[in-house]
């Protein structure tokens, strides 16, 4: 299935994701915005390994495509149970083992090479370090992981009526001590955020909106023309300048290796210098380096 909310007319579907089960990948039709989604509404789009495998594939083939500058993260729904709706319900609790979890629900053991390997958190930095904005749109349920997923989305745009947030990482006995809790805290403060792990209650998106959590909160019906629309007017933007933002609202919290990410960036600018292109062709010519038409700025 796709989504209720889902405007075929808006979407074709992306490069590889006619094989994906657990989950669906589109690219809008000028191959300008991808829009992935969980499609496990049945257990309010938990994942498991499999699912998370195929997230990273379709979030890497967005990252890699110098077309595409937003990506919306959503859910598919509703249940056929029960009508819910769910962004992301974290870790499916039916496969998780001692060790890790199985890989899917037909696996009779946990998959020894997998076990233990986190890699919801590949997904979560796939998503900090891409040079694109990513959006979570959030239809109902984002609980456990599913929260966590939210929290490190650069946006997160909320149904008003469905739009229900949980942190239960601590009722099941998990905890993302990463960007989960601690970047969720910088976002929120840090009362809030223990409150938001240690009671586990439920909020609203109007709630979360509230606490800073959220962009916005939309009609149900105009949730996903809402994220479009917010999508196209980020890709009014320039695209360096888009980047280099992300990357400078990540450094501050990402330490050497968010200092890593911005200078690689810098570097990359710096190549395409008359300077720097002095610089290498003075080696490659086996001869000094003339810096003279070159300013030390102030
Ligand atoms: C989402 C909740 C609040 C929705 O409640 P609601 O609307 O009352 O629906 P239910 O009747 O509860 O659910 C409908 C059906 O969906 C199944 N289901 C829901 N969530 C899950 C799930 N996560 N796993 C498996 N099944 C799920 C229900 O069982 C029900 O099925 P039926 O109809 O057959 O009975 C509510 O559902 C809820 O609280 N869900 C559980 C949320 C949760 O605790 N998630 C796990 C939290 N932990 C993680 O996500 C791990 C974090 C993580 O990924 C991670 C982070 C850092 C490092 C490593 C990891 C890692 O573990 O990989």
């Amino acid at each position: 299935m796709v989504s209720d909310l889902f405007d075929p007319d808006e979407w074709v579907v992306a490069p590889r994701a006619d094989d994906y089960t657990d989950i669906t990948a589109h690219v809008s039709t000028d191959g300008r915005i991808a829009r992935i989604a969980f499609d496990r509404p049945e257990v309010r789009n938990a994942f498991r390994p499999h699912t998370v495998d195929e997230l990273y594939q379709a979030l890497d083939i967005a990252r890699q495509d110098p077309r595409i500058g937003v990506v919306l993260l959503t859910g598919n729904g509703p249940s056929p149970k029960d009508g819910g709706w769910a962004f992301c319900s974290g870790g499916d609790q039916r496969i998780r083992g001692r060790d890790g979890y199985k890989y899917s629900d037909s696996d009779s053991v946990t998959d020894v090479a997998r076990a233990g390997r986190l890699h919801i958190l590949e997904v979560q930095r796939l998503i900090r370090f891409m040079p694109k904005v990513v959006m979570a749109v959030i239809p109902g349920w984002a609980a456990g992981g599913g929260h966590s997923l939210h929290v490190v989305c650069d946006l997160s745009i909320a149904s008003a009526e469905h739009g229900r947030f949980k942190q239960t990482d601590a009722d099941v006995g998990s905890f993302d001590a990463g960007y989960g809790s601690a970047y969720f805290a910088r976002q929120v403060g840090q009362k809030l955020a223990r409150e938001v792990f240690f009671l586990a209650e439920e909020y609203s998106a109007q709630r979360a909106y509230e606490m800073g959590a959220v962009n916005r909160v939309v009609p149900h019906a105009d949730l996903e023309r809402e994220a479009v629309a917010m999508a196209r007017t980020i890709l009014t933007k320039s695209p360096t300048a888009a980047r280099m933002l992300k990357f400078a609202f990540n450094a501050v919290d990402d330490g050497l290796v968010g200092q890593q990410v911005f200078a690689g960036e810098t570097t990359r600018l710096a190549y395409g210098t008359d300077e720097a292109v002095e610089g290498r062709d003075a080696f490659l010519e086996k001869r000094e380096p003339d810096w003279s038409p070159y300013p030390w700025y102030f």
